[in-house]
């Protein structure tokens, strides 16, 4: 059996709003049926409004947004991928409406959905042998972007191939073979324990993101090492458009462990990557069994020559059991800050009722970001927030309770280039409080109330009609549906 283990590294890279005169805007509701565990949102007739494609085993659902409608109950368009693993995501390939891509063990292919009313026009446009399995115990398309944006009309291709190698693929009049970049990413052959004997399985383990502003995306590549160490290199597109195939940065990180959480982000806005590290703690809390929940969050920045230093610059403290540590730009000023969080566990009688009410109050602090003095040592602005998480099995916030549900600070709700917190806070509504300014945080009571009565899994932020105004998408629970809000504008 073949298994696909693949993870993107790196925190997102900052985009800084432009401020206006704001209000709370209002949000129409939609839903959409559908079953699926992911789902890709990308304007694929290029009338400027991101379309929906629910992606299900290799089954695909498209759901037009309409400009005044939002969307349609049912899809507009189903189709089957081949029968075989495959990795599928959009790109704009030289013209206004994006593309579906789907690479198989045997090249990359591309769907053009332009003709709203009719199936996709299917091409193959590289052929070529990659490391996606030719076959699975279980066949599914998971999405995993392989492009990379250039500023011109076409992007480039990644394909990974054998012994860790990653092709970069270049359109000029047709698509061409133009770099090859060695030791990209691990290609081992494990053991299967249920059916003896051995299978290939390969990590593939890549960020693409545009590091220092100038609008080509660069590569950033992880290779674990085997020996507890794993090693990162950064690739910088040139003005070509091609990648500088000598690394702007490369950094072995010693304590590859599950203990261990990396973020690579550009703090300052220079151009360079910055690290942050945090370390969970194995110590154990006075609830037996239950570990002590605290985290040191290490900032590394890098120095003049973009090198990662030895010792840390800064060193935090929190404790809310996550390995995540949310680095945004809260303030919108350019500049990203740091959101630490802790769960206070006094008494063996606080974490029984934790457990009752199925809610726990999460104390974030925030430490914004100075140039010339770097965060904080101490905390501009701290807030408590009540956290409803329902009857998710145990307590374990981990890594999720940051990153797709629970909290996030990745959304801006009115526009105004500032961060809100979008917070599951009760068990009928997830709630957005704006942030005013850095010294009276964020609003006392609710500005927007998203109501979602149901259980949810997960819920993903993005601007989908281009206003400049977050929407939010929501995964109910155990039903086939999703609930869409969409801003109407500021
Ligand atoms: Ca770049
Ligand atoms: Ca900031
Ligand atoms: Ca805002
Ligand atoms: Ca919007």
């Amino acid at each position: 059996m073949g298994r696909l283990n693949l993870c993107l590294p790196f925190a997102g890279i900052a985009f800084l709003g432009v401020s206006t005169v704001f209000a709370a805007p209002t949000f129409k509701s939609c839903e959409i049926d559908g079953q699926g565990s992911e789902i890709m949102c990308c304007d694929l007739n290029g009338n400027g409004l991101d379309d929906l494609v629910l992606l299900d085993g290799t089954d695909l659902s498209i759901y037009f947004q309409d400009s005044t409608q939002g969307f349609e109950r049912k899809p507009q368009q189903q189709f089957r991928l081949d029968g075989r693993p495959s990795l599928v995501w959009p790109a704009r390939m030289g013209k206004k409406a994006e593309s579906l891509l789907m690479m198989t063990s045997d090249g990359v292919t591309e769907f053009d959905f332009t003709n709203e009313t009719s199936p996709p026009a299917r091409q193959e446009i590289i052929r070529q042998k990659t490391i996606i399995p030719e076959a699975m115990d279980e066949t599914n398309a998971m999405y995993f972007p392989l492009s990379a944006k250039t500023g011109g009309d076409w992007p480039l291709l990644l394909a990974p191939v054998a012994d860790g190698g990653l092709q970069v693929w270049q359109h000029q009049d047709t698509w061409r073979l133009a770099q090859f970049i060695t030791n990209a990413m691990n290609a081992i052959v494990a053991p299967f324990i249920q059916n003896p004997g051995y299978s290939e399985w390969f990590t593939l383990s890549l960020s693409i993101g545009d590091v220092n502003h100038d609008g080509r995306d660069d590569l950033m590549v992880d290779v674990d090492n085997g020996d507890g160490t794993e090693t990162y290199r950064l690739y910088l597109q040139n003005t070509n458009g091609l990648f500088n195939l000598e690394p702007a940065l490369v950094y072995t990180n010693k304590d590859n462990n599950w203990r261990t959480t990396i973020a690579w982000t550009d703090i300052q806005g220079n151009g360079r990557l910055d690290l942050i590290k945090s370390t969970v703690s194995d110590e154990q809390s006075f609830v037996p069994g239950l570990p002590s929940g605290k985290v040191m969050v290490a900032v590394y920045m890098a120095n003049q020559d973009g090198r990662i230093p030895d010792a840390p610059t800064q060193v935090f403290r929190k404790s809310d059991w996550s390995g995540y540590v949310p680095v945004v730009d809260v303030d919108g000023d350019g500049f990203m800050d740091l959101v630490l969080g802790d769960i206070p566990i006094d008494s063996r009688e606080g974490f029984r009722k934790m457990i009752t009410e199925k809610k726990f109050n999460l104390s974030l602090r925030l430490h914004f970001f100075r140039p010339g003095a770097g965060f904080s040592n101490d905390t501009d602005y701290e807030r408590t927030a009540p956290v409803y998480y329902g009857s998710d099995l145990g307590w374990s916030p981990g890594d999720r309770l940051y990153f797709d549900k629970l909290l996030s600070l990745n959304g801006d709700f009115n526009g105004d280039g500032k961060k809100d917190l979008l917070v599951r806070d009760d068990k009928d509504n997830i709630s957005v409080y704006f942030l005013n300014s850095r010294e009276s945080g964020f609003s006392t009571r609710p500005d927007l109330e998203f109501p979602c009565p149901e259980q949810m899994d997960w819920w993903q932020i993005k601007d989908l009609n281009g206003d400049g105004i977050s929407d939010l998408i929501v995964k109910l629970r155990d039903q086939d549906l999703f609930r869409i809000f969409i801003s109407q504008g500021k």
